[in-house]
């Protein structure tokens, strides 16, 4: 069977895992890439986007030209208004293409991408084993004459399906706990569309975090499974993608996008004796903030360049009892300590708008990070994702309204690099901190200069580019404006 996939703007692991898995067991699978420049969620121009980009119907126009049977898509929140447009384009066009949705999103609400009549199924979780039976299924189903017949008789474990107006949820399916007997990747899917894309080899080595913040999607996902540990591939499962990444493609460095990467030192340890001599590219990874002086090592002399840690807030009370991370800020500044001393090159996350965070001490807290030489901020607004632990304390202490969670639900969110009146000057010190002296960011904070400055994401364009010039950006930045470069029809640096 032929299936198309429709995202955009990021190469995107889940769905290279689900072509690699769809082709292992035989079936077609063909991407359509919306490169939706200045539409990316972190530069968002709308005007610009409608001039550089495809309508909706000439997406929908070109995955029906594949002649598909199904046609997936794995929107974030932030994206599915899109998405669902070309779904109902498509729909309009060739009824019997079968339309999947999964993904995070689509985890957090099945039932409202359900409601949707263009939408088919929607997969709840991991969608391996859930899409290869719903193939199956279709497949043994010969005679179908539109979607309607084509609905699962039996429950396939994750797939929520409808007959009519009548709306099926699924039973969970067990989580894939030897991840090694899933194939790699397929990389070819995304790097046919955007060859940019294989300077940087993206690639996750687990899934699932020990840690359950309350803004994040483990927030959600323990409501459907519980409490579950970590799975990770084996170092030498990774070993061998990396090593075939090495030689197929001219592959500079790796991102490993993992939530957590490194959090086990064990593994860590096996990873760091053996990446060197094995594949020996630079890396970037993510880490906790309660790193010690033998993790840090590990990384450092395994060729870690760029490591990107979240803080969040240095309100000790409120991360505890509001994000529910249990860290100390002793921990926290210790861990910047070493990361500052060790050579390699590190991003911080920090929220701003967290509920009991006052504006002033936002304010501190950039100059906090002023101690450290961190190369980047990422300082982004609390978004409420549906289904998080964030959303619903939120509302419980009257920080956002149901009406507004709801709108968020169904896909208005607000870019996150879009700071409120009260965080801005906060977000502005934070894009300048890896660039200008401390009394310099001192006096700022008193002065009307910072007003006049431009806003906040203007600065953090600016302090990115800098850093890029500086070579002190991390590689998924450096994958940013390539993307551009390739609209202007460039290849880069
Ligand atoms: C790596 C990562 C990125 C990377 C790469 C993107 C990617 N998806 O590969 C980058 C940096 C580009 C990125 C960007 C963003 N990200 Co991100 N990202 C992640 C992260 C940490 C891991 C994703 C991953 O690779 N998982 C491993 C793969 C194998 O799993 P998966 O993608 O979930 O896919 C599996 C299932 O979900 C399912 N599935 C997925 N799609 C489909 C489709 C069908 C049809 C089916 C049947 C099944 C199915 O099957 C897959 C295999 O089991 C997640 C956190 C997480 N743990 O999920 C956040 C996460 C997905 N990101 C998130 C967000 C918000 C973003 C941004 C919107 C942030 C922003 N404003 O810029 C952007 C999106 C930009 C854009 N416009 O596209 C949120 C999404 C929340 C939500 N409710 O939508 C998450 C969940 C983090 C969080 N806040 O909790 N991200
Ligand atoms: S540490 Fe990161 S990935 Fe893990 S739960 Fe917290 S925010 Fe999510």
């Amino acid at each position: 069977m032929r299936a198309v996939v429709f995202t955009g703007a990021y190469e995107h692991l889940g769905i290279e895992q689900l072509s690699a898995c769809l082709k292992q067991a035989g079936h077609e699978t063909f991407l359509v890439f919306d490169n939706r420049f200045f539409a990316d969620g972190l530069l968002d121009q709308p005007q610009l986007a409608k001039l550089f980009n495809p309508s909706i119907a000439q997406l929908a126009r070109k995955i029906a030209d594949f002649k598909p049977d199904m046609a997936l898509f794995s929107p974030y929140t932030d994206t599915v208004l899109r998405d669902l447009a070309v779904c109902r384009a498509i729909k309009k066009l060739s009824p019997a293409i079968v339309t999947v949705f999964g993904g995070m999103h689509a985890t957090a609400v099945p039932e409202r991408l359900m409601c949707d009549p263009a939408v088919d199924f929607v997969c709840v979780g991991e969608g391996e084993g859930a899409l290869i039976d719903l193939m199956q299924h279709l497949e043994q189903d010969s005679p179908c004459t539109g979607t309607l017949q084509r609905a699962p008789t039996v429950d396939i474990p994750n797939l929520w399906y409808k007959q009519g107006r009548k709306i099926f949820s699924s039973s969970p399916r067990p989580h894939i706990q030897d991840l090694d007997s899933l194939p790699f990747p397929d990389k070819k899917l995304f790097f046919d569309h955007v060859p940019q894309f294989s300077r940087y080899w993206r690639t996750i080595t687990g899934r699932g975090c020990p840690y359950n913040c309350s803004f994040c999607c483990h927030s959600t996902l323990e409501k459907i499974y519980g409490r579950c540990k970590p799975r990770r591939r084996s170092v030498s499962h990774v070993l061998e993608e990396l090593s075939k990444a090495k030689l197929e493609f001219s592959t500079q460095a790796v991102i490993f996008e993992d939530d957590l990467f490194a959090y086990d030192k064990a593994w860590l340890a096996e990873f760091a004796g053996r990446y060197p001599q094995e594949v020996g590219l630079p890396y970037q990874c993510t880490a906790y903030p309660t790193l010690d002086g033998q993790t840090i090592e590990l990384l450092r002399k395994s060729g870690c360049r760029f490591v990107e840690i979240g803080v969040q807030t240095w309100n000790g009370k409120v991360r505890r009892e509001f994000l529910n991370r249990h860290e100390t800020n002793e921990q926290i500044s210790s861990t910047l300590r070493l990361l500052s001393d060790s050579g390699m090159h590190f991003n911080i996350f920090h929220i701003t708008g967290i509920p009991g965070v006052k504006t002033e001490s936002e304010i501190h807290s950039a100059l906090k990070y002023t101690h450290f030489k961190p190369c980047f901020i990422h300082c982004v607004e609390l978004t409420y994702y549906p289904g998080t632990a964030a959303a619903e304390l939120a509302e419980s202490c009257g920080a956002v309204c149901r009406k507004d969670l709801e709108s968020i639900a169904s896909g208005h969110v607000q870019s996150y690099e879009r700071h409120s009146q009260k965080s801005e000057d906060a977000a502005k010190l934070m894009a300048l901190v890896p660039l200008l002296p401390r009394p310099l960011l001192k006096w700022l904070v008193g002065s009307p200069v910072l007003r006049l400055l431009p806003g906040s994401s203007v600065l953090k364009i600016i302090s990115a580019l800098i850093q890029f010039l500086r070579s002190r950006a991390s590689y998924s930045m450096r994958i940013f404006p390539l993307h551009y470069l390739r609209m202007l029809g460039l290849r880069g640096p």
